[in-house]
């Protein structure tokens, strides 16, 4: 017997994932676990015909040669009995992907770091020619726009969006997936964001705005994953986390949502012993205080490889320069031969202001051009530190509307930062 199953909290990706493989393993059957999410249990319960799952006290394990898990690389998030585990000769099938390294040792496998897994199924049901009713289609991409809020989490790859329109090229009806993905804020969930905001605050760490709330809470509470979500959108900072401690048993639950590519979720929490990607993320810790789990993720924030680049790292130098009585006719020549829209002036090795292309348009009379620099340059020059990061000086070139950044240490100008080095980095535009 081949059965297929997935971990438990069982989400709309996890049962399009399942229900896809009983497309492409003919015969196998779907075994699902008690905890499903609550909206999964809604659509199932509606969809009971149609989709046939099976509990695992209806199979005798026995039986089982062949597993196929989907959405999930772990034992312990699976709800099957451990004697499977332990089973000789048990074939294994894994679909996954999540980027950390799993327990379960399939003898195949795809994983790949997708927005979705039914995304990597889908490539597989193509290549077949499978041919899917509506109502697959319409599950399977309620699978992609949960896991991949959308096609907006930082996780998506254009696969994800391929897959999104050829299971809209399907048929897949849109009015039902956005009944069922509307996301179910209980009672609970409510009371949990309202104390969430009530205590909200704000902190900078490396130039990204964070936010971090500690809450104790009691007894089970589902779908914190999404009450943190709505909460990092309220507050609008780059990343929030939640930290939930639950004093009786010992636990503290992490959840961490980033709006920035440079702020990983899934490589701080992997850091803490828990899993996830760039955009989302959560861990499971036993016997610490929350206090100490902020302080855990500050220092990570804080010494993180793609965090802690620094201006001086971007930063061109030497600076070309000019000094306050060279005439503006002379530093156009020199803007137009170094092909730059500016340069710092500089009097012995003090900034003193800036000239940009911009400022040329206040010569009015020939007679002008003869004129020192220091006539038409702005003195009200906006620096930065050689410290800062790469997001600090993109936020100033917003605030200030400016194309470059002298880097000023000691009062004295030892490199220059343009919009185009930032964005660069920003968008990871050049091989490291
Ligand atoms: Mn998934």
């Amino acid at each position: 017997m081949q059965i297929i199953s997935t971990h438990k909290n069982t989400d709309f990706d996890a049962l399009a994932s399942m229900v896809a493989a009983t497309i492409l393993y003919p015969g196998s059957i779907p075994v699902i676990p008690k905890a499903v999410n609550p909206n999964v249990r809604d659509f199932l319960s509606i969809h009971k015909d149609v989709f046939k799952m099976y509990r695992t006290n209806e199979i005798d394990f026995a039986e089982v040669e062949s597993l196929i898990v989907v959405d999930i690389n772990s034992w312990n998030r699976l709800d099957l009995p451990d004697k499977l585990r332990e089973k000789k000769g048990l074939e294994i099938i894994l679909w996954d992907h999540h980027s950390d390294d799993g327990d379960i040792n399939p003898s195949w496998k795809c994983v790949d770091e997708i927005g979705a897994n039914i995304t990597l199924m889908v490539r597989m049901l193509k290549e077949k020619k499978k041919v899917l009713t509506p109502i697959q289609a319409t599950l399977f991409l309620a699978g992609i726009y949960e896991d991949t809020g959308n096609l907006s989490f930082l996780s998506t790859k254009a696969e994800d969006a391929h897959a999104a329109a050829f299971l809209l090229e399907h048929k897949a009806d849109l009015n039902i997936v956005g009944k069922f993905l509307r996301p179910a804020y209980g009672e609970k969930q409510k009371n949990v964001l309202f104390q969430m905001l009530q205590s909200a605050a704000r902190t900078r760490i490396k130039g990204y705005s964070i936010s971090f709330s500690k809450l104790d809470i009691n007894g089970h509470i589902s779908g914190l994953s999404l009450v943190v979500n709505m909460y990092r959108q309220i507050l609008n900072v780059d990343a929030a986390f939640g930290i939930f401690e639950n004093k009786d048993s010992g636990k503290c639950i992490i959840i961490g949502r980033s709006n920035v590519d440079a702020l990983d979720i899934g490589v701080i929490m992997r850091s803490i012993g828990g899993g996830g990607h760039a955009g989302a993320g959560s861990a499971m810790l036993k016997s610490v205080n929350s206090d100490k789990v902020e302080e855990m993720i500050r220092n990570l924030i804080e010494g993180d490889q793609r965090t802690s680049v620094q201006i001086s790292d971007l930063m061109s130098f030497p600076v070309v320069a000019v000094s306050s009585d060279t005439k503006i006719k002379d530093v156009g020549s020199i803007l137009k031969e170094k092909g730059c829209t500016g340069l710092p002036v500089v009097d012995d090795g003090r900034l003193v202001g800036i000239i940009s292309r911009r400022d040329f348009r206040k010569i009015r009379k020939k007679s002008q051009e003869k004129a020192p620099v220091k006539a038409f340059m702005s003195t009200n020059v906006t620096t930065i530190d050689p410290e800062k990061s790469p997001i600090q000086a993109a936020r100033l070139m917003i605030k200030h509307d400016i194309g470059r950044l002298p880097v000023v240490e000691n009062g004295r100008i030892i490199g220059i930062v343009t919009r185009s080095d930032a964005m660069v980095y920003l968008y990871d535009l050049l091989p490291e």
